[in-house]
């Protein structure tokens, strides 16, 4: 299964603010402060509202819509909240965001309980425990469920039976495959590539012109072939967040920007999944495609979002430096997970001390 929260942070503070639901309502930052739209609710999607969106683009659209500044530990807490309950089914959890996770209900599965009812109870706990709707996708596969869980939000849940993941992918429009974006969505467009099903036909060449080195990958998800498994927290090796730029830059500022808002992604996500890391990496591709990654090993292992900060931008700093380059995509990452891993660094360092 793959269950997401509907408006998340919107519907959070629908539901803290009870005079705000039923209205149109916007999370992020302010239209004065180039602010962009975090979550929308709804009500605010209606007048063509959408995440990504300049707050200023939103209330254009909308004069009414409420500008509500994020509430980030409360989501926080909602999103620990929600784990729990998801953890309450099964241990085979594998958080994705704040607000959504697969899990792999596999083993639950008996003879008078099956999946969709699984989901079904799911939903109703989730609502009558933090007082919010889920969107549920249930299938045989991470992608199946992951795109049968955004086609009918709010509130949803869409069963995929086994065998019938290719008549229910194939009429799909292609952007509802992870990994296209709107770039590619563009290309695969001109070559009159609309649906899924157009995609699963494409032979192989032709997607690697689009999609490189994942061009199989791709084929096997529009052909209903997803074999990875859920993997729960513990067993990550690192975790990371990036960005292509819309336009590519050389400027400190905006970088700097950009590596901040990054870091504070990382640190959500570690903070969701409890665990502290003492690898940080900088992943930068320049203008020209090369990449180049930098990290840094940390005596205290880090999980907030100053401490990554910190050290993503001494890791920036230090590139930008020695190079006036453009760059198109910016990432950042931690890593050095696993306790094994510390107690072998801690005694490397005891005894270097010594
Ligand atoms: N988020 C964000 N910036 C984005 C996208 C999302 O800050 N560009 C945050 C706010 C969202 C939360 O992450 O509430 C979850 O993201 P989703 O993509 O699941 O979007 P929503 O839950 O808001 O809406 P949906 O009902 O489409 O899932
Ligand atoms: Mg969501
Ligand atoms: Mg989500």
């Amino acid at each position: 299964m793959h269950a997401d929260f509907d408006a998340f942070y919107a519907s959070v503070e629908q539901r803290d603010f009870p005079e705000l639901s039923d209205r149109p309502v916007a999370v992020g930052g302010s239209p004065s402060k180039r602010g962009v739209v975090a979550s929308a609710s709804y009500e605010a999607r209606k007048y063509g509202i959408k995440s990504a969106m300049p707050m200023s683009t939103a209330v254009r659209k909308c004069s009414d819509v409420v500008v509500v500044s994020p509430r980030f530990s409360v989501y926080r807490e909602v999103s620990r909240q929600v784990m729990e309950v998801f953890r309450d089914i099964t241990p085979l959890v594998e958080p994705l965001s704040l607000d959504e996770a697969y899990l792999d209900v596999t083993d639950v599965i008996q003879q008078n309980v099956t999946p969709p009812q699984i989901a079904k109870k799911l939903k109703e706990s989730i609502s009558s425990d933090l007082g919010l709707t889920i969107s549920i996708g249930v299938s045989t596969s991470k992608s199946v469920s992951k795109i049968a869980s955004g086609i009918n939000k709010p509130d949803g849940l869409t069963v995929v039976r086994p065998g019938d993941e290719i008549s229910f992918l194939h009429p799909l429009p292609i952007e509802v495959v992870w990994g296209i974006g709107p770039k590619s969505s563009e290309k695969l467009h001109n070559l009159s590539i609309n649906t899924v099903g157009d995609l699963s036909a494409q032979p192989i060449k032709v997607l690697s012109d689009i999609f490189g080195s994942n061009a199989m990958y791709i084929k096997n998800i529009a052909n209903g072939v997803d074999l990875r498994p859920v993997i729960t927290q513990r067993e990550r090796k690192s975790i990371s967040s990036e960005t292509t730029l819309l336009v590519d830059t050389s400027d400190r500022g905006d970088l700097t920007e950009i590596v901040m808002r990054l870091s504070g992604q990382v640190a959500d996500s570690l903070i969701q999944k409890d665990i502290r890391g003492r690898t940080v990496k900088l992943k930068l591709k320049r203008s020209n495609f090369t990449t180049l990654t930098r990290q840094k090993t940390l005596l205290e292992k880090v999980q907030i979002s100053s401490e990554i900060t910190e050290s993503a931008l001494e890791l920036l700093n230090y590139e930008l430096k020695n190079s006036d380059e453009k760059y198109r995509l910016i990432g950042v990452g931690v890593s050095g997970f696993s306790s094994a891993e510390s107690l072998h660094d801690e005694m490397q360092l005891r005894f270097e001390g010594l």
